[in-house]
C-alpha cells in the first residue's frame, strides 16, 4: 500500500520576534506563522495527503500563552486530516509540560480532534503506516532519542505491509550542539545518531530542528520551517517549504518540496560607485519588494561613498523603506565624501560668514577613520541639508 503525507516541523508558534520594535509588525510575523499552517489545507487538497507529520517545535516555547494554544489548535483542526506531532527542544514534553496541561487537553479535544501528540517512545500502528516517534521530554536530551527504535524495528508482532516512519527532532551532526554539563564534561544534546539506525528497515526519517529544507540521504529529510523566520544563512539553507512524501513499504520515498512561506527574508548587498548609483539601489529595492513591503524583511548591506546631497537622499530613502518593510536590518558602511562643489558651496557663503566658518572647521576634520571624523561628516551632511 502507498501513502502520501506532508512532513513539516519548526512552526514555533508564539515566536516573539523581539528584535522588531514595531508591535504591529511583530504581530504580523507571529500571525503569519499561524496563517501558513491554515494555508496547508490547500496543499493537502492539491497533494491528496492523508497524514501530516510535525517533527517537533510546533510551539516556540513550553510557556506559550493560552491564546497561542487556542489558535494553534483551531488552525490544526481546520486541516481535517490526522496531524501527528512530537515535542521538540522548544516545546519539550515531560511532567507538567504544556502538552499535559488541562487547558491544552481541552482545546485539543474541542478544536483539534485530529491532533495526536506523541509523548511516548513507542510504535504507533496506523492503517497506512507505522510511526516510530522520538519525542524530546526535556530541552537537552543527553542520549540519542531514537536509540529505542533500533530494537523496536525488529519486533515481529508489527505488521510488515506498511511503511515505517521515524519522527525525530535534533541534530545529526555530533558537533552541532555541544552542551557543557554540570560536571564540566561536554556532551551533545538531542543528537540523532543516524548511522546506528537500521536504515534498510525504515522507509522514511522525518526530521525537525534545522530550519532549512535539507535532504540527508535517500530516506532522510529535514523539512525545514514552513514559514521562513530568519535571514538567509548561506546558499544551502533553504527554508519555507513543506515536503510531500509518497511512501510504499520497501521502496525509496518520493519527496517533493512545496514552497509555502509568505514572508520573504531577503539579503541585498550594494556598493555605491557614485552618487547616481543611489537610483540603482532604489530601483533594486522596488523590483525586489514592489508593493509587498508587508511580506518582506531585508538585510541591506551598504558600502561605498556618497556626496552630501546623495547621503541625505539615502537617509530619506532608508527612512521610507524602514516603514514599508516588516523589517529593514541595516549594515551601513557608507562613507560620506563631499564633492568639491559641495565643500565650496558651504565654505564660501559670503552672505553667511558663520555657516562658512563652521563648515570650514568641519571640512578640516572629515578625513580619517576616527569617530570624530565620522561625526564631522554627518554634521556636514546635516548642515548641507539645512542649507538646501
Ligand atoms: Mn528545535
Amino acid at each position: 500500500m502507498s501513502l502520501t503525507l506532508l512532513h513539516t516541523a519548526d512552526w514555533q508558534l508564539g515566536k516573539p520576534f523581539g528584535s522588531l520594535q514595531d508591535e504591529a509588525k511583530r504581530h504580523r510575523l507571529q500571525d503569519q506563522r499561524l496563517r501558513t499552517v491554515r494555508a496547508m489545507a490547500a496543499t493537502i487538497d492539491q497533494t491528496q495527503a492523508s497524514l501530516l507529520l510535525v517533527a517537533g517545535d510546533l510551539f516556540d516555547s513550553p510557556h506559550v500563552t493560552k491564546a497561542t494554544i487556542s489558535s494553534a489548535c483551531a488552525a490544526i483542526g481546520s486541516l481535517r486530516i490526522p496531524v501527528f506531532v512530537i515535542p521538540g527542544n522548544h516545546d519539550h514534553g515531560g511532567p507538567d509540560s504544556l502538552w499535559e496541561q488541562e487547558f491544552f487537553q481541552r482545546e485539543k479535544q474541542e478544536l483539534a480532534p485530529n491532533l495526536h501528540v506523541l509523548l511516548t517512545p513507542t510504535p504507533v500502528i496506523l492503517d497506512s503506516a507505522i510511526l516510530f516517534p522520538a519525542p524530546l521530554l526535556r530541552r537537552h536530551e543527553p542520549g540519542d532519542p531514537t536509540a529505542w527504535i533500533r530494537q523496536a524495528l525488529h519486533d515481529p508482532s508489527l505488521p510488515d505491509d506498511r511503511p515505517r516512519i521515524v519522527l525525530a527532532h535534533g541534530t545529526i551532526q555530533g558537533f552541532g550542539s555541544v552542551q557543557e554539563e554540570d560536571d564540566g564534561l561536554l556532551s551533545v544534546a538531542n543528537w540523532i545518531d543516524l548511522s546506528s539506525l537500521p536504515i534498510e528497515a525504515i522507509d522514511y526519517i522525518a526530521l525537525g530542528d534545522w530550519h532549512g529544507t535539507k535532504q540527508i540521504n535517500a530516506k532522510t529529510w529535514y523539512s525545514g520551517t514552513h514559514e521562513t523566520d530568519r535571514f538567509p544563512k548561506g546558499e544551502t539553507n533553504d527554508p519555507g517549504h513543506v515536503l510531500r512524501v509518497t511512501l510504499t513499504r520497501g521502496q525509496l520515498p518520493v519527496v517533493e518540496k512545496i514552497p509555502r512561506t509568505t514572508c520573504q527574508w531577503k539579503q541585498l548587498a550594494f556598493r555605491f560607485s557614485d552618487d547616481a548609483s543611489l537610483d540603482l539601489l532604489s530601483a533594486r529595492l522596488d523590483a525586489m519588494v514592489a508593493t509587498r513591503g508587508d511580506q518582506h524583511l531585508v538585510l541591506l548591506s551598504l558600502e561605498g561613498t556618497l556626496g552630501l546631497e546623495a547621503a541625505a537622499r539615502l537617509e530619506s530613502l532608508l527612512e521610507t523603506w524602514k516603514e514599508r518593510l516588516v523589517r529593514l536590518k541595516l549594515d551601513q558602511r557608507v562613507t560620506i565624501a563631499p564633492s568639491e562643489d559641495e565643500v565650496a558651496a558651504l565654505t564660501r557663503r559670503t552672505e553667511d560668514p558663520l555657516i562658512s566658518s563652521v563648515a570650514t572647521q568641519l571640512v578640516a576634520k572629515i578625513h580619517g577613520d576616527t569617530e570624530e571624523a565620522a561625526i564631522a561628516r554627518l554634521a556636514l551632511r546635516e548642515l548641507h541639508a539645512a542649507m538646501a
